[in-house]
C-alpha cells in the first residue's frame, strides 16, 4: 500500500498515532501537504461517509475517525498557510442553524487561507442574525455557508433571505456549499456561488473577488 492509502486507512480505522506517524514521514519526505489532505486524509474520510451510510459503522465511530483525519490536518495546516501572501480579501464562514458539521467547513476555510484569504469563522449552528453582523464588522467581501443536511438546507435558504432583507449582499457575495448543496440548489435560492470541494470554493472566491 502506498503512504496515502495508509494515511486513508488510518483515518478509516480512528488511528490517530498512526495518522499522525504517516503525515510526519510525509511531511519529512518532502510531499506536498495539499496531497497529503487530498490524497490520503479525504480519501479516507469518504470511505467512513459510505460505510456510515450502509450502517457498518456508527456516530461514536465516525466521530473518532474525524478526530483522526484533524490531527493530520492540524499538522499539515501550518505548511500550507505559510508564505506570506497578500490578502485577497475577508471571507465570513459557518454552518448553518441546525447543523453541526464542521469537518468541510473547516477544510474551505484552510484553503482559503492558504490562497490568501483573511477568514472568521463563525463555528457551527449559527443563527442568521450572526452572519449579518459579523459581515458588517469585519466588512466581509463574501459569506460562505456550509450545510450538510436536507433538513438545515431549509436553513441555508432562509439565512440567505436574512441577509437580503439587512441589504447586505448589496455588499457581499454569498456561496454555498455541503454534500447536499448543489449548483442546482444554489441558482434556486439566489446564491452568488456553489463549489463542491475546499478546492474548488478557494478558486470560485478568487473569481469574484477578482
Ligand atoms: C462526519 C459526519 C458526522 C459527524 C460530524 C462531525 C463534525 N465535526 O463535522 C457527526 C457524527 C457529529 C454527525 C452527526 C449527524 N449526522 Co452526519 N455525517 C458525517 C459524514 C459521515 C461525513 C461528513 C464529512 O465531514 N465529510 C467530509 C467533508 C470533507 O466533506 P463535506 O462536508 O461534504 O465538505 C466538502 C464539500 O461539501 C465542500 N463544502 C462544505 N461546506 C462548504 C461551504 C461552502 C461555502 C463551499 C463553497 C463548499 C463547502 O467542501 C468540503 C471540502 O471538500 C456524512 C456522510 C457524508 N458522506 O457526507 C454524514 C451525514 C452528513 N450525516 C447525516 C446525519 C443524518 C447526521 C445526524 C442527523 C445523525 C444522527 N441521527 O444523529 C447528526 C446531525 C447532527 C447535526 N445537527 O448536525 C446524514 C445526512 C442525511 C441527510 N440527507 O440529511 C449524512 C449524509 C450520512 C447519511 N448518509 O446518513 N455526522
Amino acid at each position: 500500500m502506498s503512504d496515502f492509502q495508509n494515511l486513508a486507512q488510518a483515518v478509516i480505522g480512528a488511528n490517530q498515532q498512526g495518522v499522525k506517524e504517516i503525515t510526519r514521514s510525509m511531511i519529512d519526505g518532502g510531499v506536498d501537504p495539499v496531497r497529503i489532505i487530498n490524497e490520503g486524509l479525504i480519501p479516507g474520510m469518504n470511505v467512513v461517509g459510505v460505510r456510515f451510510k450502509a450502517g457498518d459503522m456508527f456516530v461514536p465511530e465516525v466521530m473518532m475517525s474525524a478526530k483522526a483525519m484533524s490531527v493530520g490536518i492540524e499538522m499539515v495546516k501550518p505548511l500550507i498557510a505559510e508564505g506570506d501572501m497578500p490578502s485577497q480579501g475577508t471571507v465570513v464562514m459557518g454552518t448553518v442553524k441546525g447543523d453541526l458539521h464542521d469537518i468541510g467547513k473547516n477544510l474551505v476555510i484552510m484553503m482559503l487561507e492558504s490562497a490568501g484569504f483573511k477568514v472568521i469563522d463563525l463555528g457551527v449552528d449559527v443563527p442568521a442574525d450572526t452572519f449579518v453582523k459579523a459581515v458588517k464588522e469585519h466588512r466581509a467581501q463574501i459569506v460562505g455557508l456550509s450545510a450538510l443536511l436536507t433538513t438545515t438546507m431549509l436553513a441555508m435558504k432562509a439565512t440567505l433571505e436574512t441577509l437580503r432583507q439587512e441589504g447586505v449582499t448589496d455588499r457581499v457575495k454569498v456561496i454555498v456549499g455541503g454534500a447536499p448543496v448543489s449548483q442546482e440548489f444554489a441558482d434556486q435560492i439566489g446564491a452568488d456561488g456553489y463549489a463542491p470541494d475546499a478546492a474548488a470554493a478557494a478558486e470560485l472566491c478568487r473569481a469574484l473577488v477578482s
